[in-house]
This record gives C-alpha cells, sequence and structure tokens, in this order.
C-alpha cells in the first residue's frame, strides 16, 4: 500500500490516522507519509521515495537511524528475554552512566517516556519540598500529563490549542506560567505565591516553539531565584540531554539544577526515559520514600540494551562528536542567514523562522509566518529533504549527516526558502 492509501485505512482506527499529533502534517498541509525503513540519516516511504531526515524520531536518533552497534545489542538482548519485571544489572549500569555523564544526577529512576519523566519528576519535587504549585514557561512543553498542558509549545502550539479538553481546570489550578527568557515574570510569581512553589521546570533550550536560547544569565537567573525561594529547579533535558553536550545542559551552560528529565536520545530509540538529582529528594520516591511512581516496563532490559549502547558510543565519541555535531549545524545556520531568513541554533539542535527578524521569546515566536513555513516544508520534501512539519519545533543533526548530504540540504534551503 502506499501512504495515501495507509493513511485512509489509519484514519479509520487511530485518531488522525497518527498515533502522536505533530506526525499529522496538520500544520503544513497535505497527508503524512508512511515510513517503511531508515538507516543512517536516510528515511525511507511507502511511496518509494527517499528523504535527507532532520526529524530523527524528534532527537533521539543521534547517532543516525539504525546505527549497527544499538541494533545489534537490542537484537541479542531480546534472545534473552523481553522483560522481566524485575531487577538486572542492565539497569544499574545504564543509571550508573548516566549518573557518570550527570553527576548532579546522583539517583535516577528509568521510565518509559519523557512524559513520565517529567510527570514523576514534579510529583517528586512537590513531594520533597509539600508545596504544590510549579512554574513552567509559555511555549515550553514537557508532554502531555495534565498538569503541564498549560500553554504548552510542541504539537500543542502547531494545533493552536496551547492548553488541553480534557483537562479539569483544577488540574492546572497549580501551574503557574511565566515567559521564557523573562525572569521578572518568575519573580512576580514567586512575589505572588511566596512559599508555595514546589519546582520551576524548564526546557534549559526551548525547542518546542522552534530553538529559543536561554538569554544571558535567565538559565543562573532561575537558579538564584529557585535556591532564594526554597524552590526546586528541574532541567527538562528530554530534547538537550547527551544532545548539546554529553553532560546535557548543564555541562554545556554551567548551572546545576536539582532535577533533571531526560529522554530521546538516553533511550537509543527505545521507550526509555528518566528523571533524576540529588540523592535526599530521590530518596523520597517509593520504595525508598513516599512518592509513588511504578511503571511495568520500566527498565526493560531491551529498551536499557539500546540506551546503554548509545550513551556507550557518545562516550566513546564525546571529544569530537558534538564539535562535529555543531559545525554541521553552523553550515544550516549560515545558509537560513544568507538567505535573510532568521535562524536559532545551539548546536545541532536549529529552527528557520519565517515572517520575522528575530525570535528571543514566544510573544516573537507567536508573529512567525506558517503559511510561509509550510511553503518552505513543502518545497524541502519535493526536494527529498524531510524537516519538522511544523514551526514550533527543531532540526536535529546527527552524526550520520554526510557533508555531501549538508551540502545538497544547503542548496535545497536555498531554492526552498524562496517560495
Ligand atoms: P515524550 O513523552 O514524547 O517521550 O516526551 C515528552 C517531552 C518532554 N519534554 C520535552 C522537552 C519534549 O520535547 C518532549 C517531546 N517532544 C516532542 C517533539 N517536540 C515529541 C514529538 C511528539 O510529540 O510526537
Amino acid at each position: 500500500m502506499n501512504s495515501e492509501e495507509l493513511f485512509s485505512r489509519a484514519v479509520k482506527v487511530i485518531p488522525g490516522g497518527v498515533n502522536s499529533p505533530v506526525r499529522a502534517f496538520g500544520a503544513v498541509g497535505g497527508k503524512p507519509f508512511f515510513v517503511t525503513r531508515a538507516k543512517g540519516d536516510r528515511l525511507f516511504d511507502a511511496d518509494g521515495r527517499e528523504y535527507i531526515d532532520y526529524v530523527c524520531s524528534w532527537g533521539p536518533c543521534i547517532l543516525g537511524h539504525a546505527y549497527p552497534e544499538i541494533v545489534e545489542a537490542v537484537e541479542k538482548t531480546c534472545r534473552d528475554g523481553l522483560t522481566f519485571g524485575a531487577p538486572t544489572e542492565r539497569e544499574v549500569e545504564l543509571a550508573e552512566l548516566i549518573s557518570q555523564a550527570v553527576p548532579a544526577a546522583e539517583m535516577v529512576r528509568l521510565v518509559n517516556s519523557g512524559t513520565e519523566a517529567t510527570m514523576s519528576a514534579i510529583r517528586a519535587a512537590r513531594g520533597f519540598t509539600g508545596r504544590d504549585k510549579i512554574i513552567k514557561f509559555r511555549g515550553n512543553y514537557h508532554g502531555h500529563s495534565d498538569g503541564l498542558l498549560v500553554k504548552a509549545g510542541s504539537g500543542c502550539l502547531t494545533g493552536g490549542v496551547p492548553d488541553s479538553a480534557g483537562v479539569p481546570a483544577s488540574f492546572t489550578r497549580e501551574t503557574l506560567v511565566a515567559e521564557y527568557n523573562d525572569l521578572s515574570s518568575v519573580e512576580a510569581l514567586f512575589a505572588n505565591n511566596r512559599g508555595q512553589i514546589a519546582c520551576v521546570i524548564v526546557e534549559p533550550v526551548a525547542a518546542n516553539m522552534g530553538v529559543v536560547p536561554p538569554a544571558d544569565g535567565f538559565l543562573q537567573g532561575l537558579r538564584e531565584i529557585t535556591a532564594r525561594e526554597g524552590a526546586l529547579l528541574l532541567f527538562d533535558e528530554v530534547i538537550t540531554g547527551f544532545r548539546i553536550a554529553y553532560g546535557g545542559a548543564s555541562e554545556y551552560f554551567g548551572v546545576t539544577p536539582d532535577l533533571f528529565a531526560f529522554g530521546k536520545i538516553v533511550g537509543g530509540g527505545m521507550p526509555l526515559a528518566c528523571y533524576g538529582g540529588r540523592r535526599e529528594i530521590l530518596s523520597c520516591v517509593a520504595p525508598a520514600g513516599k512518592v509513588y511512581q511504578a511503571g511495568t516496563l520500566s527498565g526493560n532490559p531491551v529498551a536499557v540494551a539500546a540506551g546503554l549502547a548509545a550513551l556507550k558510543a557518545l562516550a566513546r565519541q564525546k571529544d569530537t562528536i558534538y564539535s562535529e555535531l555543531d559545525r554541521k549545524g553552523a553550515r544550516l545556520q549560515k545558509i537560513y542567514e544568507e538567505c535573510g531568513i532568521a535562524v536559532n541554533r545551539v548546536g545541532s539542535l536549529l529552527t528557520p523562522f519565517f515572517g520575522v527578524s528575530s525570535v528571543r521569546s514566544y510573544a516573537d515566536v507567536s508573529k512567525c509566518d506558517k503559511e510561509k513555513f509550510a511553503r518552505y516544508f513543502s518545497a524541502m520534501l519535493k526536494e527529498g529533504i524531510y524537516v519538522a512539519p511544523s514551526q514550533f519545533e527543531a532540526m536535529f543533526v546527527s552524526a550520520a549527516h554526510s557533508e555531501e548530504d549538508i551540502s545538497r540540504t544547503c542548496d535545497a534551503i536555498r531554492r526552498s526558502v524562496l517560495n
């Protein structure tokens, strides 16, 4: 079956025909292609087309698709059983590896998705502080748990519903919203909710309203304000973790939060994420403490094997791979700039913004020309280049993107931004 036929079949049995809204091409028109396989930086669809892929499954595939060491680890592990629901040595090894990469993550708990990781980290923050309120930032996306579907980014922003139906007002009453890169908005919320805020959750590099880097001093400011107020700082590193540096954003920016959420890369492409942080906080999590959190497949051997293989490969290459990714990202950024397109980049994460001259905040993002983006997206797809089907997402460069493919992409960008 071709993609059109598969989509007609899918919409009859899956909401919107997809298992995650942002895949549906809703913001760019047309219907999604269906993938048959992927290898390196290439995706192949059911219509016989091949694309250079800059979605990389929304971040996990930093080493490229079907990375041999990860595939071999998964194949080998499967043969000894898929899941036990009992502890295994390799879960301990992965937790130790994450903690070695990010020393401030003294303890970690493995879960199955970024949503679970942020939701659970917030519960730990509330359990540890005894406080109920949290602060998030407009345009940041932290997964789809009820309390975080407030002025959210990513697919919520793409679909024009930054909140969500089905979430009772009482579930979001404790969620306060600040403005990204605006410390005064954070100070004001603390002033009006003194002693009630358990944590501030932030994407250390916003990537779900397009890429918006933290302004100088923003993250350090959050660190100082939360420490002063007795609140915890939670870095949602589901995208930035092991992406912008082997030690993630806390290494890259030199700011240490109390709690972390990791996902995507940490699972090597399999459903695995984790939350972690200071030992005294994580010691509140059951069964060590009274903050309950659980999961049938948490730490399952196959996903852990993929995560271990991915992190070991990154650890082995960490002195070269991140500078290489940064250089490739810079090549793409340069072309957008030469074409007069605003572009933000941190390492191998970047977003071109259409219809605006610069983007430093959610307010800037909200002025983007989404129709111009949609025309650019379609033109790139015709060139065989697949970028995220939304102005409010990131481009991800992987180690598998060859110089030749980057050059081909640059040529495609020059032609596609003229639409
Ligand atoms: P998951 O539950 O999708 O594994 O992770 C949620 C999440 C948490 N935190 C951040 C910073 C995230 O970016 C995400 C998920 N990212 C989106 C893309 N921007 C996933 C793609 C999708 O929703 O299909």
